[in-house]
């Protein structure tokens, strides 16, 4: 991390620092929470999985949205980005009924004021997908809200203007998944805004911290959905009996390997680059 300083801020299992007024660095760890705890057990180069996939996305959407992302540092883990004023709102995107959709569904029949047909089961796929914003939530989990309040907190243009390209932005990465295996079940971005008021797509974007993976050969509407990288952990984390409060588990080996396998392996399957190519060379995800 050579000439980045400043240490901003400290998400779960990523950090910000500042490089200088322009820019910043955001370093993915290798760090991976479950139930919401962050486990004393590192997945290596998941950090590196995550941030290579947010810039294969990036290079791919330019012409959908402008992007933050201005380079991979040589570790594979940093992005150097611009410093944007961002939004205030967490944008996220569903296809599936999932999460907490699932949940406002079953209690209201509506998720985030789309009021959805009658009658569907957990994990189906919507008849088109839906844009439900969240607000951001410093301590805790984030609050659904409908179009009314997201348009208070953006202005009503720009809550027009992130909706369609977030929905442009998912049906472009689902799509693309599907073809490789993997379903995007929903996913969240954040935007920011730059010094021409031009909106920027930031922070990680499609990856299986921000998004719903689920291996499309097991997909089955009804239930829940496997994860795709997390399941081995979460299968262990349940065989334990443990009580999902802090401190979490630490995982043995061979939950380690499998899940650092299905990191590599999501990130192989949507980029067509082998792993070890990304290592050699961050950049190779760009072109
Ligand atoms: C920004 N975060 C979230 C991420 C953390 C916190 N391009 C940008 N410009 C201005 N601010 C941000 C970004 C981005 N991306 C992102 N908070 C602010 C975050 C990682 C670690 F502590």
């Amino acid at each position: 991390m050579p000439e980045a300083t400043l240490h901003l801020g400290s998400g779960k299992v990523r950090e910000l620092y500042a490089v200088d007024d322009e820019r910043l660095l955001l370093v993915a760890s290798d760090r991976i929470s479950t139930f919401d705890v962050v486990l004393p057990t590192e997945i290596p180069d998941k950090g590196r999985v995550l941030t290579g996939l947010s810039g294969f996305w990036f290079a791919r959407t330019r012409d959908v949205c402008a992007n933050h992302l201005l380079a991979l540092r040589p570790d594979g883990r940093s992005t150097e980005c611009r410093r944007l004023e961002m939004l205030p709102i967490e944008c996220v995107v569903r296809g599936y009924l999932a999460g907490s959709g699932w949940k406002d569904y079953r209690q209201t029949g509506e998720v985030c004021g789309h009021l959805l047909p009658a009658g569907l089961t957990e994990s189906v796929e919507l008849p088109g997908p839906i844009f439900t914003p969240a607000t951001k939530a410093t301590t805790g989990h984030d609050e659904n809200i409908d179009r009314a309040r997201a348009a208070e907190l953006v202005g009503a243009d720009r809550f027009d203007e992130v909706e369609e390209i977030s929905i442009a932005l998912y049906r472009y990465a689902a799509q693309h998944a599907r073809e490789r295996g993997i379903v995007i079940a929903d996913t969240k971005f954040e935007f920011g805004i730059d010094e021409d008021d031009r909106l920027v797509l930031a922070d990680e974007a499609l990856t299986p911290d921000s998004s719903r993976f689920w291996p499309a050969d097991e997909y089955q509407p009804g239930g829940s959905q496997p994860s795709f990288d997390k399941q081995f952990v979460r299968d262990y984390c349940e065989s334990l009996g443990w009580a999902k409060t802090e401190p979490g588990p630490e995982l043995p080996d061979v939950v380690v390997a499998g899940t650092r396998a299905r990191y590599i392996e999501a990130f192989e399957r949507l980029t067509d680059i082998p792993f070890d190519r990304y290592l050699e060379d961050p950049k190779v995800v760009l072109r």
